[in-house]
């Protein structure tokens, strides 16, 4: 049974709940707090004063072995209406951690450092954490990072001595740190994925350590299952989570939800980061996950919430797998659709609304040219399981066209977001 968190558990003095009432999203980081072996976390949102950029009074930071920092998902590139500037708002994030009285000894980036795996995105992001006041940071890609090149750029760039997709472990203070990779080579309709060289390499790298041993394991998406309609889990995480049973203090870190959540089992505990960017829904409150629109004088009574009683078992939230066809689509798009479908050498649309491919199955003449056009604010790949036909990432309104000259039936899945599949059958 799982025990979900949503008020100072920790006794770390300072209520969850209440840091979120007062939260301006903006440049949200978790303080780590290593106090014998057991790590605590602290919102830093409500810490430092934006405007002197040091500690906020009355507020002080308790005694600690040592402290690091989480942040999360600054899709620097994104420019949307959630947020037009994530500059700014990664930039709060770093002050924050510039106002801690001592620089954390490192801090941890779970993902998503860009929006479309673009150079001069990373550039951004790397010239802004130049500016903060920490030791060495550390990374594991994000399924943003790794586009179109199944992220040999975020290898280069960021992940030097590590192995295969970028994964490694350290030791510090007496802890073991491991960086994990389940964004490259996800397979059709499922989650995350680790892959087996790297579930391999988990266990011999785990093999030496004492059941004494702290361990923080850290992952882009989470490693538990937190809402696996919208692709929030990971596939083959079961193995890896039951070798950690054996440990006595355990903690598991991820980002990609784009909001707080925490879970306790047994010694492990999980906690997901929000993103320093924008907030996303919680499960299974809207039509799909994806950056969400909040009212900036709203976003603060919203934020409150956003610490998520979400229970897996009794949870009576719509199930979004089935794609509500042209949920989105206008009146002449459908027109245009039901003249053309099944038409010889018609052209054809799918367009990609809230995670789904609309219509999810669509049935045309052989010599079609099928079109799909992404309606969301990320993007999307179309990509045949087979690999027979492949596009690249596409950002927002853009598209990407195949024609179909021989009959059969082609399945094919967003690479991105792997829970994504559809069906073009050509008679
Ligand atoms: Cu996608």
């Amino acid at each position: 049974m799982s025990i979900y968190i949503d008020k100072d558990e920790n006794k770390d003095g300072i209520d969850r709940r209440g840091f979120l009432k007062c939260m301006a999203w903006a440049g949200t980081g978790v303080l780590w707090i290593m106090q014998g072996g057991v790590l605590k976390s602290f919102g830093m949102s409500q810490l430092v004063d934006m405007n002197t950029g040091k500690l906020k009074s009355g507020i002080k930071i308790p005694k600690s072995d040592f402290t690091f920092v989480q942040i999360s998902d600054s899709h620097i590139g994104f420019s949307k209406e959630a947020n037009p500037d994530v500059i700014t708002t990664l930039q709060a994030a770093i002050t924050k951690i510039n106002g801690m009285p001592d620089a954390p000894e490192f801090t941890v980036h779970t993902g998503d450092l860009s929006h479309l795996s673009k150079a001069d995105e990373f550039d951004t992001l790397d010239q802004l954490l130049k500016g903060a006041k920490t030791g060495k940071i550390f990374y594991v890609p994000g399924e943003h990072d790794v586009l179109n090149d199944d992220g040999k750029q975020y290898l280069d760039r960021y992940g030097k001595g590590t192995m295969g997709n970028g994964w490694y472990s350290f030791d510090l203070h007496g802890v073991h740190f491991m960086g994990l990779v389940n964004v490259v080579n996800m397979k059709a309709g499922g989650l995350g994925r680790l892959g087996n060289d790297q579930l391999e390499w988990f266990e011999k790298d785990i093999k030496g350590l004492k059941d004494s041993t702290p361990v923080v394991v850290f992952a882009h998406i989470p490693l538990w299952n937190v809402y696996p309609e919208w692709g929030w889990g990971t596939d083959d995480s079961a193995q890896v989570l039951s070798s950690l049973k054996r440990f006595g203090s355990v903690t598991v870190l991820n980002g990609h939800i784009h909001q707080i959540m925490q879970k306790i089992e047994g010694n492990i505990t999980f906690h997901t980061a929000m993103s320093t960017a924008f907030p996303q829904p919680k499960p299974g409150t809207a039509p799909g996950p994806g950056p969400m629109k909040v009212p900036d004088d709203k976003l603060r009574s919203l934020l409150g919430i956003t610490d998520v009683n979400y229970l897996e078992q009794d949870h009576t939230l719509a199930v979004t797998d089935t794609p509500l066809l042209f949920a989105a689509a206008t009146g002449d798009q459908m027109k245009e659709h039901k003249k053309n479908n099944g038409t010889l050498g018609g052209e054809n649309q799918v367009t990609i609304d809230n995670f789904s491919f609309n219509p999810k199955e669509l049935t045309v003449a052989a010599g079609t040219k099928v079109t799909w056009v992404n309606h969301d604010d990320v993007p999307h790949t179309v990509v045949s399981t087979d690999k027979s036909f492949k596009s690249d990432a596409l950002d927002t309104n853009d598209q990407y066209s195949h024609t179909f000259s021989q009959t059969g039936v082609y399945e094919y899945y967003c690479s991105v977001h792997p829970r994504m599949t559809g069906k073009i059958i050509v008679k």
